[in-house]
């Protein structure tokens, strides 16, 4: 656990605590589920960029995630890329999802040894947004090195959160470093703008489905004005940093949670085989996969993949009527904490998908549960990540035997994820 979510812990009857900055600054940390409701109401409260979401800007540009709240681009590309996103359209993406989980499963069909959970589940999330996004293939489960495209985007994510702990006299002695993250989000735009460039030269009856073409195709549906080619090239980043780790990290917390958990792992694969037989499902059978659905949700509350959100006031006002917030003064929601609130979730360590039943979610106060975020800047690809983990996890339970991997410890990454997670798989015999 590290220290804010402690901290959370032990404020928990208060709802928020102040920690002082080397800045000078005294942000406010939300660890109550009654206080995060009241940051729901988006008339008092939004998300303005702060953290390392300032200097992912730098190479995200005005993309949906790094966006300012009353930016232009925010709402254009907010309006032509939802509709996209609905659980509707997602059809069309679906078999992109399809075929990278396919090269998983060859791969761990073929292996000899435990194989590497985390490595294996970033490559599916991101060759499955990569095809669904731009019909690129990475196809990472071809090498073990990782493309240098994404090596790039790994150290200037790093670099984003590590400029944050740097006080500016020491600037001098990072100047390497400053020159590689240069080069690095030089060598991502021009990667991405090759893409764009690649598919404009081909006829437009002829362009795969993909998120690309949905933006180089289609006007805002209130204005009729189109995203420009650097917007797209944003977008495209964005879907990058914002689409695959989250939900490789989701998937790695499941299934060592399933690899545990023998009753667990019964339990999703007599639902799987109750529903499916051997069949390979269409996404609307996924969408109807209960019990899997759950089990994610319930992954999601105890290891939240991003674990704060920001919020600040839209003008001077108290707070749970006892923090005084000045206007534009911002906190961090600490999902962690929030999602562990025991007056929401009783015995909050405790492992239950069930939780996610209707009847029993019926009345938990609308902040008590916000891995995908708050309001209009909630996450646009939930859906999407969803029938991915849900695919996923529904076809590695029915393929594969898992050993149990001993108790669970966090890496200290960006978004978290199971340390050191190796796992024995085995193929199931049909
Ligand atoms: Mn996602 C915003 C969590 C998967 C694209 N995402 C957010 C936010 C959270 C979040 C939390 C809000 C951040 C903030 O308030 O600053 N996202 C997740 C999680 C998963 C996830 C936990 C997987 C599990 N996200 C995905 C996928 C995509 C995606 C997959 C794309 C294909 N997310 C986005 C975009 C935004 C976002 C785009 C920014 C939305 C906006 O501000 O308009």
């Amino acid at each position: 656990m590290n220290r804010l979510q402690q901290l959370g812990e032990q404020h928990r009857e208060a709802g928020a605590f102040r920690v002082p900055m080397p800045d000078g600054r005294e942000p406010l940390f939300v660890c109550s589920a009654a206080l995060a409701t009241e940051l729901c109401d988006e008339s008092r409260f939004e998300k303005v960029l702060d953290g390392p979401l300032v200097h992912i800007r730098d190479f995200a540009g005005d993309g949906l995630f790094t966006a300012h709240g009353d930016e232009h681009n925010w709402h254009l590309a907010h309006r032509i890329l939802s509709p996209g996103f609905s659980s509707q359209s997602l059809d069309r993406y679906y078999p992109a999802i399809q075929s990278s989980l396919d090269a998983l499963v060859q791969h761990w069909r073929a292996a000899r040894a435990a194989v590497d959970v985390v490595g294996d589940m970033t490559r599916l999330t991101l060759d499955a947004i990569s095809l669904a996004g731009f019909d690129y293939r990475f196809d990472s489960f071809a090498s073990t090195e990782l493309h240098p495209f994404l090596q790039a985007l790994a150290r200037s994510l790093q670099e984003s959160v590590d400029v944050l702990q740097r006080p500016p006299f020491l600037s001098p002695l990072f100047r390497a470093r400053r020159a590689r993250y240069a080069t690095d989000n030089a060598l991502m735009a021009s990667l991405v703008d090759e893409v764009i460039r690649e598919r404009k030269t081909r006829p437009e009856p002829e362009w795969p489905k993909d998120f690309l073409s949905l933006m180089l195709s289609q006007p805002d549906p209130k204005t009729g004005e189109r995203l420009s080619d650097q917007n797209i090239r944003y977008q495209i980043l964005t879907f990058l940093i914002a689409g695959h780790e989250t939900t490789a990290g989701l998937l790695s917390f499941t299934l060592h949670k399933v690899a545990r958990d023998r009753a667990l792992a019964a339990r999703l694969r007599a639902e799987v085989r109750d529903r499916l037989g051997d069949r390979a499902p269409s996404m609307r059978e996924v969408l109807e996969l209960d019990l899997t659905r759950r089990t994610l949700e319930e992954a999601l509350r105890l290891w939240p993949t991003v674990p704060a959100v920001n919020r600040a006031a839209k003008s001077d006002t108290t707070l749970g009527d006892r923090y005084f917030v000045a206007k534009g003064q911002t906190f961090g929601v600490l999902l962690n904490a929030v999602h562990r609130d025991p007056s929401v979730w009783p015995e909050p360590e405790r492992f239950d998908p069930d939780r996610f039943l209707p009847e029993r979610a019926k009345g938990r106060p609308a902040g008590a549960y916000k891995p995908f975020g708050i309001g209009r800047r909630a996450c646009t690809g939930r859906h999407f990540a969803m029938i991915e983990a849900t695919l996923a996890l529904a076809t590695l339970v029915r393929e594969f035997d898992f050993e149990d991997p001993g108790p669970l410890a966090l890496a200290p990454t960006i978004s978290p994820k199971p340390r050191g997670f190796r796992l024995v798989v085995r193929p199931r015999s049909p």
